[in-house]
């Protein structure tokens, strides 16, 4: 029996790899989300001391990040779709302040990543509206059957860790823009191409990117990655598991992150020909 999504919601997103929306959060906890990241973010520069904006991982370091991650609601939607022992491998924040020009290009997350399925998901939760004109989410549905070739770009306004980009022609009659309203969600499958624009808009675009594993997936680059185990019971054993943060930013909780980004940056950085801005900012400590 699904948890939340109805059978044919769960067909579709097996189908298209990408469903959305699906409504997790209220609009009045999304505006005290918004407020607590705004805060968290000035912490986090105090304490971690990243020039980076995406604060990635940070479900390790805040204790209201590490509940957004295990949210009983969500977590059925992913359920519904993963199965139900589910690892949490890693989180960033996609934040686009009004007229930013940063933008993400065209991309697959299975192209660093070096995970063994395609079985991931990415649950991106709207924190304020997402619209095309502030620069929301593009997907191509039915693209996630396939894993195709990348470039490495490296331009300063992308997101990207490489500013990779798909070595094919995206087919503008194929994109499907994924707007969402504060507190909504959309699940896209790993492979599923997806980029965004710049914020052309008066307002901010803020998205949580939560990737989530079953735990029978596996690093295949040999290195030893961490993850979260969020629902069920992992009995595989493929990631060293990270505790709840003991309070936010405790020595050993920014201790156990920075392991863990380092190992992160190794993985997404792996052949890479030069090493892009994430990891200049990440490592300015
Ligand atoms: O938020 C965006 O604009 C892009 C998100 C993305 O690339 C991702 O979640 O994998």
């Amino acid at each position: 029996m699904p948890k939340l999504l109805d059978q044919a919601a769960i067909d579709r997103y097996h189908a298209e790899g990408i469903y959305f929306p699906i409504r997790i959060f209220t609009e009045e906890q999304c505006a005290e989300f918004v407020q607590k990241f705004e805060e968290t973010q000035a912490r986090d520069r105090l304490h971690i001391k990243r020039k980076d904006n995406q604060m990635h991982n940070s479900h390790m370091l805040v204790p209201w990040i590490s509940d957004l991650i295990h949210n009983p609601k969500l977590l059925d939607a992913v359920e519904d779709v993963l199965g139900p022992n589910i690892l949490c491998w890693n989180t960033q924040f996609f934040a686009k302040k009004a007229h930013d020009p940063r933008f993400v290009s065209w991309h697959q997350d299975s192209t660093y990543y070096g995970l063994s399925s395609s079985e991931v998901v990415t649950a991106w939760v709207a924190l304020t509206p997402s619209r095309r004109e502030n620069g929301c989410m593009r997907v191509v549905p039915g693209s996630h059957k396939a894993q195709v070739p990348h470039n490495d770009t490296f331009d300063e306004n992308n997101f990207l860790t490489r500013g990779q980009e798909i070595a094919v022609e995206v087919n503008e009659a194929d994109i499907v823009n994924v707007e969402l309203e504060p507190g909504q969600m959309s699940l896209h499958n790993v492979r599923t191409f997806h980029g965004s624009e710049a914020n052309t808009a008066d307002y901010p675009r803020i998205g949580f990117a939560i990737r989530y594993i079953p735990t029978h997936v596996y690093q295949t680059t040999g290195l030893r990655d961490s993850a979260t185990l969020v629902r069920g019971v992992d009995t595989y054993g493929h990631f060293n598991l990270e505790p709840r943060p003991e309070s936010e930013f405790h020595a050993d909780a920014i201790a156990r992150h920075t392991a863990a980004v380092e190992m992160q940056l190794q993985i997404l950085y792996a052949g890479a020909a030069q090493v892009g801005k994430r990891a200049a900012d990440e490592t300015a400590k």
